[in-house]
Parts: C-alpha cells; structure tokens; sequence
C-alpha cells in the first residue's frame, strides 16, 4: 500500500516552522488533496488543461479561497482569481501557478505554488495582518501545454498575449477544436480573449515553484532565487511518407518517414552544445501512422522543445534544427512541414527584485543561491508586463514531470516564509508608492 501524499509530507515535518499563522498540516492537507484529483496509477497525475480533473482541482481551491474571505471569480480563459482587498486601494501584489500537469505528472508542479500562496493568505488572515494594498491568488490555466500543445495559455490570455487566430488554429490530440473543447468547459473563444486584463491592475508578481533541478539539493538548501527564466520555443515537424506492406515492399525506394524522423531526433540531440551551454533541445512527443508493426508509416508527428537562457542562441539553434529536419526528410526521399507552435522569449528577473529577495532570505538564515530557470512558467508572461519573483523549492532529486517529484514539506513551508516576508515588505513599498 502506497503511504499517502499527506503522511509522508507530515512524517519528515517536525512542525518547528509552523508561526505567524504558518501551517505545515493545512500545507500537507491541501497537497494531499489535490494529489487525488487525477491521481494516476503509480501516484502521479493526469490533469490536461480543460479538462474535468483539472475543473476539479480548481473548483477544491475555490473553495478553499472562500472560506479564507477571498472575493473568487473565474475569467474567461478558465483563470481563478482569488482577491483580498487592502486597506487602500491600487495594484494588487500576486502570487500563484497552475493545476493542470503534464501526463502522469508529479504533485507539486503547479499546486504547491497556488497553494504556497493561498497559505500565506491563510497565515494573515490567522495573525489579523491587513495587507496594504490588494492580494489576488491566482491559477493559471494550460501553463503546460499538455492538451493543446501550446503552453502557458491562460496567463498569455490574462496578459492579453494572445490573438483569436492562434486559438482557433488549435486542435487537441482527439481532434477536437480549441473552440469545442473551452466549449465543454463553460467558456467561449470571445470570452477567453476578454480574459485579457489591463497588466498594471497587478502591480507585482510572485511565484513559488518547484526546482525541477537538482542545484538545490546539491548546495543542502531549502529555496533558493530564480535570476531569469529560460524561452521555450516549440517547433512541430511532420514527416510524410508513403505507407506501405512492411513485408511486401523492397527496401530499396521506400519513403519511410519513420526513419526520417530517426535520424532527426538521434542529430537533434547533439546541436545544442553548439550554441551554448545552457541551450537544451528535446523531442518528448512523437506519434506514428497509422502505427501497424507490418505498415510502413505514412507519416511521423513530433514536437522539438528547444530553449535557452539567451534569445539569440535559442533561435539560432531553432533555425538549426529546421535545417536539420529538411535535410534528414530529402535524404529519405519524404517531405516534412514545419510549423512553429509557440515562442516564448527568455525573462530576467530585475536585480533590485533579487537584491531585495536575496535580504529576505538573509534575514530568515537561508543563504541566498541565485540560478536560471530553465523551465517555463506563468511568471514569465507575467514578467513581461510587471515586475516578478521567483522562488524555487528543493526537488528531491531533480525528478520532476514524473509520479516521482518530491519536495519535503519543511523546505515548502520555508518558501511560503519567504514569501510571505517578501510580500509584506514589497506590498509596504508599492503602498507608499516607492516600488
Ligand atoms: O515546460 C515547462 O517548462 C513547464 O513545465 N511548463
Ligand atoms: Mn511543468
Ligand atoms: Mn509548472
């Protein structure tokens, strides 16, 4: 029997950190909870954007936003806002993440940043702390990309980022149509596009995430800074061939695409270490049809991720790789159709937002270790608009996107400390004005 997602948060946690209305057990508790929703056989996660597990998750965490006295709406792009008013008026401080995952994903990608913030929320509520200006909670919807292959979508449609044609071009791995899918979900493509708000509402953003890495566990820290995050740009690429009797059919004038696309994905592999040392290139999709052992495929579909901490080197690596998918498509007698599904440009973190995060930790006794994200997330759309933080949580192992991601509790509560102190000092700073 698998011990639960709540008894091994609580089992490592001896519940020192648990002051200022700070609580380990609501933490674990809420963890717990939304680990169950989508739970998949070996203890991941399936919660696609739009989809009803993920409608789950969110309508568990309005709840829970209710019953801490946030004012709960849901915009047009699926986007939860959870607000709490100030004593004045002005830009709200923001802190959240998402709830959708990737196919049997981990249990803290995503929730541990919404409820990170929600817990701190919880804590001045509990401790009668009034913030000086106005807080939102918010969860972003398809930060992954998983139903629609394009990622980071609701807090794109928040930021008024993206347009009616690249959604309605959109499809999801069952062919149906972005339009009919937000459909089932209880929107429309007008109202996804209203979810565009006005970025100065928000005056700063925040972002409790996961490492994916494992920098944290080497250097024995709990938390630690994001400087920058990396461009994801995803460029989808599909291989035409001729199908044909695998038996039957010489070898000699085949258009398989398969062996194409082969070659493709094994050079893919060794053309970032040319453009950088930080840049990184993966093919994680890739289907075959009509994928019979005895057919010769008739065509190969695959996305290649490629990203890197500096624009220029990301695209020149992007140019290379469709350079590369040509020529492997003519030296197999195929055609291939490239098409770029999404492009992300990188985001730094300003230096007076690490300055300032960096006194924080000091402050708590965490030496302050700054890296490069080279994940995506909300907070870089958002960063593009209004000024964010990032503070990123131990990742056991560096496992991440996988049942296996773990993060102990004791480093998640010390992040939401961190945060929490990072919020009032900065929420004190935009009420005066001073930010
Ligand atoms: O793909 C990413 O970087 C993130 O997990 N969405
Ligand atoms: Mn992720
Ligand atoms: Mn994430």
């Amino acid at each position: 029997m698998r011990e639960s997602v709540r008894d091994r948060l609580l089992a490592g946690y001896d519940g020192a950190a648990d002051r200022d209305g700070v609580s380990g057990e609501r933490l674990a508790e809420r963890l717990a909870t939304l680990a169950s929703i989508g739970e998949t056989e070996d203890g991941g996660v399936n919660r696609p954007g739009f989809s009803a597990e993920e409608k789950r998750a969110k309508e568990q965490v309005i709840e829970w936003m209710r019953e801490a006295g946030l004012d709960v709406r849901m915009d047009g792009a699926g986007n939860v806002i959870g607000r709490l008013e100030g004593k004045a008026d002005g830009l709200a401080f923001a802190a959240g993440s998402h709830v959708d995952s990737v196919p049997n994903g981990g249990n803290f990608d995503g929730p541990l940043g919404v409820l990170s913030a929600l817990e701190v929320v919880e804590a001045w509520k509990e401790t009668g702390y009034e913030p000086p200006v106005p807080v939102e909670v918010i969860i972003f919807s398809e930060e992954e990309g998983s139903r629609f292959g394009a990622g980071i979508m609701g807090s794109q449609a928040m930021t008024g980022d993206l347009s009616r044609e690249a959604l309605t071009m959109l499809s999801d791995a069952n062919g149906n149509s972005f339009e009919e899918v937000i459909g089932a979900y209880g929107t429309s493509v007008d109202a996804f596009l209203e979810a565009a708000r006005d970025p100065k509402e928000i005056g700063f953003y925040a972002e409790i995430h996961i490492e994916q890495g494992k920098l944290l566990e080497q250097a024995g820290l709990p938390a630690g800074i994001v400087k920058g995050i990396a461009g994801p740009a995803w460029l989808n690429a599909v291989f035409r061939g001729t199908a044909g009797h695998a038996g039957n059919t010489p070898m000699a004038g085949r258009r398989d695409p398969l062996v194409a696309a082969g070659r493709f994905v094994h050079e893919v592999s060794s053309l970032p270490a040319r453009f950088s040392d930080t840049a990184v290139a993966t093919v994680g999709k890739l289907n075959v049809s009509p994928n019979g052992a005895n057919v010769i495929p008739e065509q190969v579909a695959l996305t290649v991720d490629i990203r890197d901490l500096d624009k220029t080197a990301r695209d020149g690596l992007l140019q290379k790789v469709r350079e590369t998918a040509e020529r492997c498509a003519a030296d197999s007698g195929v055609e291939v159709l490239l098409e770029l599904a999404s492009s992300i440009d990188p985001v730094p973190v300003t230096d007076e937002v690490r300055e300032e995060l960096g006194e924080v930790f000091e402050e708590a006794g965490v030496r302050p270790m700054e890296f490069m994200s080279g994940a995506g997330h909300d907070a870089m759309i958002l960063g593009r608009h209004v000024p964010m933080a990032m503070i990123f949580v131990k990742s056991i192992g560096g496992i991440s996107h996988n049942p296996a991601e773990w993060s102990d509790l004791e480093d998640c509560i010390a992040a939401v400390h961190l945060l929490k102190r990072f919020a009032e000092q900065r929420m004190e700073k935009m009420a005066a004005h001073e930010d």
